[in-house]
């Protein structure tokens, strides 16, 4: 089911700080950045190793708005790691299975995530505290 880690994701208060700090102590490049309206985040895609299916990522977050989810998370915990993302060969099937053994879905359909994939979240209550989000890689072109 999952193939790789795609992604760790960091909720911060200030992303270019973030970025420099991440990049100069990691060494790791920055490979994408964007700003996801629907999602209310600007983020930042820090590239780590190639796998299966696609790479794998430090995503840094930084909240649109204080009602957001990053924002909300923030006000509550805090910066720090916000959610673990995996790599799955077809997200739709996926949240199908998964929704079968009782894990509730926080998306009905896919959405728009970095870097031209497809993405779904589950309940962080479902999965022993902590959100988790499938991600399937844009295909490459
Ligand atoms: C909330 N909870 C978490 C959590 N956020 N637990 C672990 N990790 C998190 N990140 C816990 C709360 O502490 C609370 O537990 C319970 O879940 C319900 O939280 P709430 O505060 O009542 O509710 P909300 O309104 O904050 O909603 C939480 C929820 C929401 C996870 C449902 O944030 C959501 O739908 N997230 C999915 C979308 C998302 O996170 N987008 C931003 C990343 P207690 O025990 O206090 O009741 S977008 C992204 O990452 C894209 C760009 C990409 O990867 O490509």
């Amino acid at each position: 089911m999952f193939m790789r880690i795609d992604h760790i994701g960091i909720a911060c208060r200030d992303l270019e700080e973030k970025i420099a700090f991440f990049s100069e102590t990691f060494e790791l490049t920055v490979v994408a950045r964007e700003v996801n309206e629907e999602q209310g985040v600007k983020e930042a895609m820090l590239h780590i190793a190639d796998g299966e299916g696609g790479g794998s990522y430090i995503q840094l977050l930084e909240p649109l708005s204080e009602d957001s989810p990053v924002g909300k998370f923030l006000a509550k915990r805090g910066e720090g790691v916000h959610h673990v993302a995996f790599g799955v060969r077809d997200v739709t099937e996926t949240m199908g299975k998964i929704h079968e053994k009782g894990v509730r879905l926080l998306d009905e359909r896919p959405r728009h995530g970095s870097m031209g994939s497809q993405i779904a979240f589950l309940h962080p209550k479902d999965v022993g505290g902590m959100l988790t989000e499938l991600v399937q890689a844009a295909k490459p072109h």
